[in-house]
């Protein structure tokens, strides 16, 4: 299990926090085994970490936090001052996640000596580097550590239920407060657990749902410890929704009412920045989220930054929160090996997103080889290892099996499947897509009986191609493979289809191959953020639907 929490960096009166962001002086190791940096240890001159020298944590995957405790490398005053070197090695092997291969070529009479590529098994590009922020933050000697929230309903009456774990000291006093949104303290309590209760509490709705959505209740902790070296106080300040998830046989219900999501799946990924992070890019897109009137998103196909989550919480943007556990493929990525790896992510992620009132459900996987022998074993675990973590939330995976051979799909909440008619089969073929969705629905539910999201659909699409008839590549032919979509996914939604998450928000990045013109281009957003004819068709369904379901 992990050691310790992974409360976001706040500011306050016992916590200073500063962004280590700007231009960091950085060089690319291009040697073969990325270990002349090492060798020649850069980090004297100027995803391990060193401050000062000494190396200090080394952390494996990509997109969740790691921290490291430098108080005792770092002195302060004001002449003092510290390097910090981190190496970050976007290489991806069989057992990391996502997984990848290197592939070595041994012809020599087509490679030069020595000659070997990345291969991966997902659609988008494996871009290198810092992506994040990088923060530095003091805590007191005794500090909050972490804080665990689940909230519910009696009646008016809402109930949150609240852990604190402390570290430093064993002796210390906590106090706990809950203020609403106008700074009145409508709860609270003592000690490092307990219920607070909300009488006529404002629920955290999604936004669509409800003339209030996205109520945020502030809850403060504060610790009081006695030293030798004499009183220490912590204090912090989670932003706390209080809301209900819950899955019936064809229902998904958020504070008892059914939701449908009709939303979108995302990339973090944008010219320029790649995949960095970047304020103004995620405004925008939140603003084209609401234009659009889209209630969800899936964080396909890795854990967004925790500043995403946040916005969503704001936004009243439901969130499937997705693991990087994908283009599990491979025999040799179902191992023992690799399943405790994973373990260990999803430890992370739910660590990490656990408090986010916008996060209703976990997605462990997209698009694995569920069909291979090892994968029942493997999702199994997996899912019962995130229902132990957070019995509040459904898990899923992301599937794109036949339903027959899928062995994952007897332990999931919610059955999310992907497909492409007419797109990667029956090219051009529009009018076969009402037959084979349909069937396809049918079939998954009748053998589960559980709740269908149609996690994935849609069409490459280049901004501004226009023919008639429609031709694949055309704007027309993505508005026309979409209504086809919408036909079916209008009478199914009737009984047991809970969502439609189109592929994709915008276009994106990928590795080259004669299928992508540079990138994936199934984006209803081009990658600038320019709609195309069929963002006005989602938009034009979304608030409809969002009307319906209000
Ligand atoms: C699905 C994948 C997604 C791809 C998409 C596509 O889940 O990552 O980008 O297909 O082919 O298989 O566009």
């Amino acid at each position: 299990a992990l050691q310790g929490g992974m409360l976001y960096p706040r500011e306050s009166p016992s916590r200073e926090r500063k962004e280590l962001d700007g231009l960091w002086s950085f060089r690319a190791d291009f040697s073969d085994n990325r270990r002349q940096g090492f060798e020649q240890q850069w980090y004297r001159t100027p995803l391990r970490e060193w401050v000062n020298g000494v190396h200090v944590a080394e952390h494996e995957g990509g997109h969740l936090p790691f921290e490291a405790d430098v108080s005792k490398l770092v002195q302060s005053g004001p002449l003092s001052s510290c390097r910090i070197t981190i190496a970050i090695n976007n290489t991806l092997t069989p057992h990391t996640l996502p997984p990848g291969t290197i592939l070595y070529q041994k012809d020599t009479s087509k490679y030069p000596k020595g000659y070997f590529v990345q291969n991966t098994h997902f659609d988008f590009f494996n871009y290198a580097g810092l992506h994040r922020p990088v923060l530095l933050y003091t805590t007191p000697t005794i500090y909050i550590d972490d804080i665990t929230i689940t909230t519910g309903m009696d009646q008016n009456t809402g109930l949150v239920n609240y852990k604190v774990f402390v570290q430093g000291s064993e002796h210390f006093q906590l106090e706990v407060r809950l203020l609403d949104e106008e700074g009145k303290v409508v709860a609270q309590g003592t000690g490092d657990q307990g219920q607070l209760q909300v009488p006529s509490a404002y629920l955290w709705w999604p936004y669509l749902m409800h003339e209030h959505p996205a109520y945020l209740y502030s809850l403060e902790v504060r610790l009081t410890a006695q030293t030798e070296a004499g009183p220490v106080s912590d204090f912090y300040a989670l932003p706390v929704g209080i809301r209900t998830v819950a899955v019936t046989e064809n229902q998904f219900l958020i504070n008892g009412k059914p939701f449908y999501f009709h939303g979108v799946n995302k990339h973090e990924d944008a010219d320029i920045r790649g995949k960095g992070f970047d304020w103004p890019l995620l405004v925008k897109d939140f603003n084209l989220l609401r234009w659009l009137g889209a209630n969800s998103f899936r964080t396909s196909h890795y854990p967004y930054a925790e500043e995403v989550m946040q916005l969503c919480d704001r936004y009243g943007i439901v969130v499937i929160d997705e693991s990087p556990g994908v283009g599990i493929v491979l025999t040799q990525s179902y191992s023992n090996v690799s399943l405790q790896h994973h373990l260990e992510v999803m430890e992370e992620l739910v660590r990490r997103d656990k408090n986010h009132p916008a996060v209703v459900m976990w997605s462990v996987a997209n698009e694995p080889a569920s069909y291979l022998k090892p994968a029942g074993y493997y999702f199994k675990t997996l899912i019962a290892h995130t229902k132990d973590l957070d019995p509040s939330r459904p898990v899923t995976f992301v599937t794109n099996s036949n339903y027959e051979a899928d062995l994952g799909a007897p332990y999931v909440d919610v059955i999310c499947v992907n497909s492409y008619y007419s797109w990667y089969h029956d090219y051009g073929h529009m009018e076969v897509i009402q037959l084979q969705l349909a069937t396809q629905f049918e079939k998954w539910y009748r053998t589960y009986q559980k709740p269908i999201i149609q996690s994935e659909y849609g069409a490459e699409t280049i901004a501004g191609f226009h023919q008639d008839p429609p031709l694949m590549f055309s704007e027309e032919y993505q508005k026309g493979l979409l209504e086809q979509y919408h036909l079916v996914l209008d009478q199914k939604r009737k009984e047991y289809v809970v969502g439609e998450l189109i592929w994709n928000f915008a276009d994106f990045m990928t590795d080259q191959s004669p299928q992508r013109a540079m990138g994936n281009k199934k984006g209803i957003f081009t990658r600038q953020r320019q709609p195309k004819g069929a963002a006005f068709l989602l938009r034009e369904r979304y608030w409809k639907l969002a009307n319906e379901t209000r």
